[in-house]
């Protein structure tokens, strides 16, 4: 199959980061749209609102009061999914029935002391900042976890439940299901190829150009191959880095250079501030040999086609495999206009 045949005609793709399947259908975009178009509330937010739980100086939604803070803050989650508990013993009652006792904390990262200004708004110091918070943030917990999730969600149509910029990390004793999956599908390349599976790609695609979006000296950003969110993106750096933790001042100044050029060509796009979840993957704390493993960060944004419609993850996604309309070169494309 040649790729003219992959723009339209209906195919498969194959992930190899999760050993999954993506059913792509680029006959269909120009199918009609009489579903739900979501309504688009113009949003004009204050740098200060009196009632945010995570506002400098306001009361949060526990009782807790934040302090006058002035750069990127940090507070435990008042509700945290995952506490700290005594034991960690896997319980098997039978082969249907086995649980196990999770460890672990939650916490908050607010971006800036505004309460109005997205990442895509605020100044590269503050957004180094932010990547430097993350940083001390993973430095401290690794001492007592095995896995950290660093991720954001913004905007309603995501769930996220405050609209002040702010992102979350869940650190626990157990490694999750989709980083799993990641840890063993590179360690399966590694032993077969003696290779980084994520740098193999990357060269593969800047040598095809047509799936990415933009890089600079030290990262690079693309729609990956298989691409299940029509415009989810990947962002990694183009040297091996099996954490965030080891990254440079310069690595973390042209990240935040890069995430800044990537949420306005995303801002940009639909003219929406537009929503997502995005979250970083790296090597889990305490294996022995990590160097199958390369740091990136995953961008989901749920938008189509408009501001206004939203790719659903159900039927046929959630019952057999996912699907897109959009091929990711089409994608990609698109975001390149907005460079
Ligand atoms: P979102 O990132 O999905 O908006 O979730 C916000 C988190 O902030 C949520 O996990 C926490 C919630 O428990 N939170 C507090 O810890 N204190 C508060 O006062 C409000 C929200
Ligand atoms: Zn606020």
């Amino acid at each position: 199959m040649t790729i003219d045949l992959f723009s339209s005609q209906p195919h498969r793709r194959y992930n190899p980061l999760t050993d999954e399947w993506v059913l792509v259908s680029p006959q269909r975009t120009k199918r009609p749209w009489q579903g739900k178009q979501e309504e688009i509330k113009k949003e004009k937010r204050l740098p200060f609102d009196p009632t945010c739980y995570m506002c400098p100086g306001n009361i949060r939604a526990g009782g807790k009061k934040n302090p006058k803070y002035t750069k990127t803050y940090v507070f435990p989650n008042d509700f945290s999914p995952i506490i700290d508990a005594k034991s960690t013993k896997i319980q098997k009652e039978s082969d249907v029935f086995l649980t196990e006792i999770v460890r672990g904390e939650c916490k908050v990262v607010c971006f800036s002391p505004r309460h109005d200004l997205t990442m895509a708004e605020m100044a590269i110091e503050q957004i180094e900042e932010v990547v430097s918070t993350w940083i001390n943030q993973m430095d401290e917990l690794k001492r007592k976890y095995n896995w950290a999730q660093i991720f954001e969600n913004k905007g309603e149509l995501m769930g996220c439940s405050n609209p002040h910029p702010h992102s979350q990390i869940w650190a626990s004793n157990f490694i999750p299901n989709e980083v799993s999956k990641e840890d063993a599908q590179q360690k399966k390349y590694y032993g077969k190829n003696k290779t980084i599976f994520l740098l193999d790609y990357v060269k593969e695609e800047q040598e095809k150009k047509e799936r990415v979006v933009y890089e600079n000296e030290s990262w690079i950003i693309f729609v990956p191959f298989w691409a299940v969110w029509p415009f989810e993106t990947l962002l990694l750096p183009k040297k091996h880095l099996t954490q965030l933790t080891t990254l440079s001042k310069v690595d973390i100044k042209q990240l935040a250079l890069i995430m800044k050029k990537l949420l306005t060509i995303y801002d940009t796009l639909f003219n929406k501030s537009m929503p997502y979840s995005m979250g970083w993957h790296f090597a889990p704390f305490n294996i022995k040999n990590n160097s199958h493993w390369q740091l990136h960060a995953h961008y989901y944004p749920p938008l189509l086609r408009s501001a206004t419609v939203k790719k659903f993850m159900v039927g046929y996604e959630m019952l057999s495999e996912p699907q897109r309309d959009i091929t990711p070169e089409q994608a990609a494309s698109q975001l390149r206009k907005f460079i």
